[in-house]
């Protein structure tokens, strides 16, 4: 029997440096979806605290854009030296409060220490181009300067890392951060907040409210996406929040950077490196219990591998260890609630009804935990690609489908509203060039000989359609925390005018 998640939570809590006040009985359930038990009750922010929050971030501001960006990158840095301090603590609560296995846990922190890292190097690079100009004794060029206070709406399943793509560059960037995490993993976040605040106290001169964390539901975020005062919204979660919060902060002309659903698929060709393409379809599709946005959600299988690869697969469907993902050789821990559970029972219905064969998908450990909802990965031969098929579903479901021609393979690949993440597996270069080019996958990440998930942050992450078109982390991405200015500079005796217009007046 494995010993109380609760009492191990808040000794970590207390060793991470999470001051009792943000306790209170009967507030907001912070719960293990290891043994379904309640951790601990917190205090929701209110409205009002979360407007002061933002008075503060906007109080903030011009303090902190006033502080040259190679300082600002070593307050990042500290903070990325805390995060280190902090790791193991820090990924054991992760693992805790999402139920992740011990090494995605701690993944997820490694994840916001390399971001820290990206952040300080950029934090000397933050440049614009210099422009030829059609103008004699003239130069264009552009500046990039901090915008204001970003807001962060974050998803449960990543509960720190997504905040720290975004907090990161914004911290450098100059811009103060709002921070709405999950109402699902309130605990991890104020762990976050408790480190930034000890790297704040060791850079020194850190402005109040640069970094806050609002605890609660939805109408605290919606006091976020509302306020003129934050011009950038970064928000990770479903499509359906997503469109309410884009329009919202456009309104308002607000920018949102939007990080949504993914149906992310692989297709497999029939000179795949099968043993590889095995392993990848693994980690992708069951790792996380399936509640990656980038989970591998949709495999399409040349028909002349398909009867190698698919037995191969439920073999390894099969033997995975689903359960506390504290133990060693558990691949696959809980769901995050009850809902969940329901959302993939559902799809799996959907999907006998139209022809699906379902492989596993059934509830598992309920007779030791009835609060905790755990669920062996599902397997599902589909006939075609329709019904539950074209939507995400956050729980480990792999649709798995043949295809004959590889026009075919990439329509099917792309007739989902969602367009994060995508992998070919194949040893045929031409396959792996079209999929990457222009008329091939239509995911802002498309890859080779690896699964769809997993990225790193070098790279700029997010994607198109109905996955929203933000970009986060590595790459260009800082620019949509800065705003641009074009400078033109005449350095000559004369006012000659663009365009060759010309506009004489007397004396
Ligand atoms: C998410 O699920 O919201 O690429 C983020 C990955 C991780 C991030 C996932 N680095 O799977």
């Amino acid at each position: 029997m494995a010993h109380s998640v609760r009492d191990e939570a808040l000794a970590l809590l207390r060793r991470l440096g999470v001051s009792e006040a943000a306790f209170a009985p009967g507030g907001l359930p912070a719960r293990s979806p290891i043994t379904g038990e309640i951790i601990a009750t917190l205090r929701e922010t209110t409205a009002a605290e979360a407007t002061a929050a933002i008075d503060a971030a906007a109080r903030a501001f011009p303090a902190w854009r006033a502080v040259p960006a190679p300082r600002r990158g070593e307050f990042v840095r500290l903070l990325g030296e805390e995060l280190r301090a902090a790791k193991a603590d820090l990924g054991r609560l992760v693992t805790l409060e999402v139920g992740k296995i011990v090494s995605e846990g701690l993944g997820e922190v490694q994840e916001m220490i390399d971001i820290c890292d990206y952040a300080v190097g950029l934090s000397r690079q933050l440049f614009g181009l210099t422009i030829a100009t059609e103008r004699a004794d003239h130069r264009m060029m552009e500046t990039w300067h901090p915008v204001g206070v970003v807001g962060v709406i974050s998803a449960f399943n990543f509960p720190v890392a997504v905040w720290s793509w975004n907090a990161a560059l914004a911290f450098v960037c100059g811009d103060p951060v709002v921070w709405k995490p999950s109402e699902k993993t309130p605990l991890t976040a104020l762990a976050v907040q408790a480190i930034v605040e000890r790297a704040a106290t060791r850079f020194g001169g850190v402005p109040a409210g640069l970094s806050s964390v609002l605890i609660g539901g939805r109408s605290i975020g919606e006091v976020l996406v509302d306020d003129h005062r934050v011009p950038v919204v970064s928000a990770t979660g479903s499509t359906a929040m997503g469109r309410q919060v884009g329009p919202r902060v456009a309104a308002r002309f607000g920018r949102s950077i939007l990080e949504l659903g993914g149906n992310n698929a692989a297709i497999v060709a029939p000179s795949a490196d099968l043993d590889l393409a095995l392993r990848g379809i693994a980690f992708a599709a069951m790792g996380t219990a399936g509640q990656r946005c980038t989970t591998l959600r949709r495999l399409i299988v040349h028909r002349s591998v398909y009867d190698t690869l698919v037995p191969r697969l439920k073999t390894v469907y099969a033997s995975v260890k689903v359960g506390d993902p504290r133990e060693d050789g558990v691949l696959v821990g809980p769901l995050i609630d009850g809902p969940a559970f329901d959302g993939m029972e559902r799809a799996l219905g959907e999907a006998r009804a139209i022809g699906g064969a379902v492989h596993g998908g059934v509830r598992e450990h309920a007779a030791q935990w009835d609060g905790a909802y755990y669920a062996a990965p599902a397997l599902v031969e589909m006939p075609r690609q329709s019904g539950p098929v074209l939507r995400e579903t956050f729980a480990p479901i792999l649709y798995v489908m043949r295809y004959e021609g590889f026009d075919e393979a990439i329509a099917m690949h792309n007739a989902v509203g969602a367009g994060l993440s995508s992998s070919i597996f194949t040893m045929d270069m031409r396959e792996a060039e079209r999929f990457m080019s222009a008329s091939g996958s239509d995911c802002g990440i498309a890859n080779v000989n690896i699964g769809p998930s997993g990225a790193e942050i070098g790279g700029a992450f997010g994607g198109e359609k109905e996955t929203g078109g933000g970009r986060e982390a590595g790459s260009d991405a800082w620019k949509a925390y800065m705003r641009r200015a074009t400078n033109t500079i005449n350095y000559g005796t004369t006012l000659p005018l663009a365009q060759g217009v010309t506009f004489d007046i007397m004396g």
